[in-house]
């Protein structure tokens, strides 16, 4: 069976271009979205997220700032950075890249941005408003794994959800999300006794174990819509997800590859959350 691929540059694409035309309509008005991104250190992989986010902003017409710093930089310096583009009013979204260097606590500083210019959603400000279902800047990659089963005409409502990883950043939230299109979710992780007898009764699967090829054909309801968060860097520097895809895909409904499924849509959903920090600051919807 031909299962169909959702593409996550595709679907991107998309949104890019009505966000696209709402920056064209906030400048013609004198306003433009800000980005500040703050990344420390050395992490190849950190390296080339933050460029993913710096041309992002650039094709959309955002104002940007990189601020890239050595791995040495003291938590002092970063706060007192963070505290300054607290401050500036041409910065609607504040974001600094994860992980940081150990004599740094990623803590510390997620608490020190405004939880206003929180584009990545982890400020607990954000993250307890996630949970009780108020109004929050929410995190880009659980916003961008939902956005994706919206856009492909993927009912939620009244199905059997199973998210595979407990996580922060992408298994909690991701199954409050779900929760809150109606779906009944299940979470499994890495202590789960019989990960398999659940994962096979998911009509919607969401990976993010952060293990390559974690999940086969063997995990999988025939049918059910798979969507893979995982991003692993092979020995062969080749890049995986936690799906094993073409094993997956014979027995999936609709499917997310890597690279080109989740990722792009994280990056889309952090410039949404840019735009939509911008119309609050400004006043606007
Ligand atoms: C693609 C990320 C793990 C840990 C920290 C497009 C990105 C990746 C892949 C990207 C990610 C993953 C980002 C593709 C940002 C997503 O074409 O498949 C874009 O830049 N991402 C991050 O900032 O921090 C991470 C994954």
């Amino acid at each position: 069976m031909a299962a169909t691929i959702i593409s996550g540059t595709q679907i991107s694409q998309e949104i890019r271009q009505d966000i696209k035309q709402e920056v064209e309509a906030m400048k013609a008005q004198g306003f433009q979205p800000g980005l500040a991104v703050v990344l420390v250190g050395d992490d190849p992989a950190s390296h080339v997220y933050v460029r993913n986010k710096e041309k992002a902003c650039h094709d959309l017409g955002y104002y940007s700032e990189v601020h890239r710093l050595s791995a040495d930089t003291s938590q002092e310096e970063l706060l007192a950075l963070v505290d300054k583009l607290n401050k500036q009013d041409n910065i609607h979204g504040i974001l600094v890249q994860l992980p940081l260097p150990k004599q740094i606590e990623e803590k510390a500083v997620i608490d020190a941005i405004s939880p206003q210019k929180d584009v990545d959603g982890f400020h607990p400000i954000n993250v307890g408003n996630l949970m009780i279902g108020d109004e929050s800047l929410l995190p880009c990659t659980p916003a961008g794994v939902i956005e994706m089963i919206k856009r492909t005409g993927i009912e939620m409502s009244g199905k059997h959800a199973v998210v595979i990883g407990r996580s922060n950043i992408v298994g909690k939230p991701v199954s409050m999300l779900l929760q809150r299109e109606n779906a009944t979710v299940t979470m499994c992780h890495s202590r789960t006794a019989n990960m398999k007898e659940l994962t096979q009764q998911a009509d919607i699967l969401v990976v993010a174990i952060g293990r390559a090829n974690f999940v086969d054909a063997s995990f999988i309801k025939p049918g059910a819509v798979v969507i893979d968060v995982g991003m692993n860097r092979l020995d062969n520097g080749k890049l995986a997800g936690d799906v094993d895809f073409e094993s997956a895909k014979e027995v999936s409904g609709p499917i997310t590859p890597v690279p080109g499924g989740v990722g792009p849509m994280t990056i889309t959903m952090l410039m949404k959350n840019t735009l939509v920090a911008a119309r609050r600051a400004h006043g606007l919807k």
